[in-house]
């Protein structure tokens, strides 16, 4: 197995009159027990913690070693110094942000990196000494009035080999709390012994800084999201929300990819992706799908029979089967809770309802100890008080955020599936990706071999959502639905998945098919509106249970499909009935004619766009261009025979007659 062998210590290196000085200082932060705690930590990863606690000075230092017990004390200290409030529902509690931070901070969140390590041309960095510098100096005494809290986390079922082993300093409850329930806790002597097996830790320091009295971070301008991805170790000042603050997220998802590159070239992926199976006659076929944040990643993952996971995919190659398998890094969903309702997503508004699990809402409006969003389906309260304070329906605001948020553990859901916590994962047969794109793309395309799944993959464009502070709803690029997560230069990572795909050690049978969706198809984007139509989505969000099967039945070669330039779509006898199978809808002719037919003219804008685009990128293969003039030339002929828009029923008779491939 290769590990990072630069942080790799050996037992004899240990100093032992260092770890003697460590400890005598920690000790003198802690009571006894905490004490005891201390001492099951390994030369490793006593250290970190003794470079944490010098340099932020808290008052005092908790070591959570995962238990009940001292996961209780954890909740008890989030209420009791009101990072958290309870709610009417036994187990449930509200936490608010402030109301300028709801969502990933990006202006603050830059890499840091030697000179010579190159970052994503998407991405923001800071050569490494000067950001450090930076954020040390930010983080110096930020303690001082704090206890600091210390957790070992395992990113990924406990004992897979793609699991990261994470160490999270923190002074927030709220954001232990929620890993608690977000990510598999472990004690001290396991973690020692898991970073001393895997040669590497993911290490994180974190602060919320100054409260103030409502208890939301005040010192926004020093907000920061700094990592150093030469140590694989973050510093995040001044914040709370989830996306900046809880690093095993995306902090450390980042790490994660970097990782990959360096060690695991070609072998394993950390995609922005559910996981989740749908029940086949006598089988669950797996999917990955990769969306853009706020484009209805969970809402999708909720439709699967067998939910692993809402958000990340650690993606690998078992050796011995010669199958892709993936497992998440967590365990719990940190969804938004905007138009969670009755109709749209039943299984979810039962446990963010009902009793017997826990929750943790975040920046919505509470009302006599109940908690109310919008799209929930309900008359909402005329008062109540929401992350800006008193609120009520003369106010003119919304009453909760867009970015407004549920923490549960996955567990809580009808559709779990146990298969979560096994450390081999389970197999994938699918990966899907897509954006909110409202004209171009239709709503399902089958990519024709590994290399059209890369670039369908590369090429998605989303309009921004509020899970970014500061997003304004226009278009961007949104590679795999990952470029935010992705250090590296985007050649590096289409190289990687270039080569993942073709890795021999996947069993030609075993590769999973690759698919580019949109459900974000508006009216006004295929063809033009009546006067006085309003303009909406053609689809609806229930559709979703049925794109899934079909795409399960086109990779099974269960159904037929038909050919196009940039891939395969679907039959519309085949969707008319899985329509009315599944959810009982009269599927017609029209609706299927918008969602996939081919708008050639916009197909080659896009086409040309990524082409320009990508040819900025250093080193990517000519096989990613190759395609791209592929798709390019075969779409220019299709025009000329047929015309600028081509329906399917358009397409069998061209293929028909031109037998194009
Ligand atoms: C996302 O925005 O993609 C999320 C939430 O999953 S967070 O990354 O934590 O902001
Ligand atoms: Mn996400």
């Amino acid at each position: 197995m290769k590990t990072n062998t630069a942080h790799k210590r050996h037992a004899h290196d240990v100093d032992i009159s260092r770890l003697e000085m460590m400890r005598t200082y920690l000790s003198s932060l802690m009571d006894e027990a905490n004490q005891k705690k201390m001492m099951e930590c390994s030369f490793d990863v006593l250290e970190p913690i003794y470079n944490g606690a010098t340099r932020m000075s808290p008052k005092s230092i908790f070591i959570n070693n995962g238990s009940a017990e001292d996961i209780n004390y954890i909740r008890q200290k989030a209420l009791e110094i009101g990072e958290e409030f309870e709610l009417a529902q036994d187990g449930h509690t509200c936490h608010f942000d402030g109301p300028n931070d709801q969502g990933r901070d990006t202006a603050n969140t830059k890499y840091l990196a030697n000179a010579d390590t190159e970052i994503s041309s998407l991405q923001k960095k800071e050569e490494l000494q000067v950001g450090v510098v930076e954020a040390r100096t930010i983080i110096t005494d930020i303690m001082k009035t704090k206890e600091m809290i210390i957790s070992f986390i395992s990113r990924g079922p406990i004992g897979s080999p793609v699991s990261d082993p994470t160490l999270q300093v923190t002074d927030s409850y709220y954001v232990i709390h929620s890993e608690f329930m977000l990510y598999r806790m472990m004690d001290p002597t396991t973690f020692s012994k898991e970073v001393a097996d895997k040669g590497y830790m993911f290490k994180n320091y974190h602060s919320a800084g100054r409260l103030t009295e409502s208890m939301v971070s005040a010192d926004l301008q020093d907000r920061r999201i700094y990592m150093d991805v030469e140590h694989f170790r973050s510093y995040s000042s001044n914040n709370q929300y989830a996306g900046n603050s809880i690093a095993p997220k995306k902090i450390n998802h980042r790490f994660a990819n970097m990782n990959n590159i360096r060690n695991y070239f070609g072998e394993r992926l950390d995609e922005h992706m559910f996981i989740a199976g749908f029940e086949m006659e006598d089988e669950i076929v797996y999917f990955g799908g990769a969306y853009p944040s706020g484009c209805g990643k969970t809402g999708t993952s909720m439709t699967g029979t067998h939910l692993v996971g809402d958000d990340l995919a650690k993606i690998f190659i078992d050796t011995k089967s010669g199958e892709v398998r993936a497992v998440n890094p967590e365990r719990g969903m940190f969804g938004i809770i905007e138009g969670v309702n009755e109709e749209d997503d039943p299984e979810t508004l039962k446990v963010l309802k009902g009793g017997g699990h826990e929750v943790i809402f975040s920046n919505l409006l509470v009302s006599d100890g109940k908690p109310y969003w919008n799209g929930m389906g309900e008359t909402l309260p005329e008062k109540g008080i929401n992350y800006l304070g008193d609120w009520s329906t003369q106010a003119g605001t919304p009453a909760s955020h867009k970015n407004a948020r549920f923490t549960i553990t996955l567990d809580a859901l009808e559709n779990y599936d146990p298969a979560t916590e096994d450390p081999a994962g389970v197999k994938l047969s699918g990966l899907l990706f897509g954006g909110r794109d409202y004209t171009t793309m239709p709503t399902i395309v089958m990519a024709h071999d590994w290399m059209s799944t890369v670039v369908h993959g590369a090429i998605i464009r989303s309009a921004t959502t509020a899970t970014e502070i500061g997003a304004d709803g226009s278009e961007k690029r949104s590679p795999f639905a990952n470029e935010a997560f992705f250090p590296g230069p985007l050649a590096h990572y289409i190289n990687h998945y270039k080569a993942f795909g073709e890795n021999p050690a996947i069993d030609e049978d075993n590769l999973p098919s690759g698919f580019q969706v949109n459900y974000w198809l508006h009216k006004s984007g295929r063809g033009t509106l009546a006067p006085g139509e309003p303009d909406g989505l053609i689809g609806e969000k229930r559709d979703t249970k049925v794109w899934m099967r079909i795409m399960a039945l086109m990779h099974t070669g269960q159904v037929e499909s038909i050919w196009t330039p940039i891939g395969r779509i679907p039959k519309y006898q085949d969707l008319k009935k899985l329509f009315s199978e599944i959810i009982d809808k009269d599927y017609d002719k029209s609706t299927y004619t918008k969602q996939f037919s081919l708008y050639v003219d916009n197909l080659i804008e896009r086409i040309d766009m990524s082409t320009m685009e990508f040819s900025k990128e250093k080193g990517m293969p000519d096989a990613f261009f190759l395609v791209l003039d592929t798709w390019r030339r075969d779409l220019v002929a299709l025009k000329v025979t047929v015309g600028s828009i081509v329906t399917p029923d358009q397409m069998i008779e061209y293929v028909m007659t031109n037998q194009p491939r």
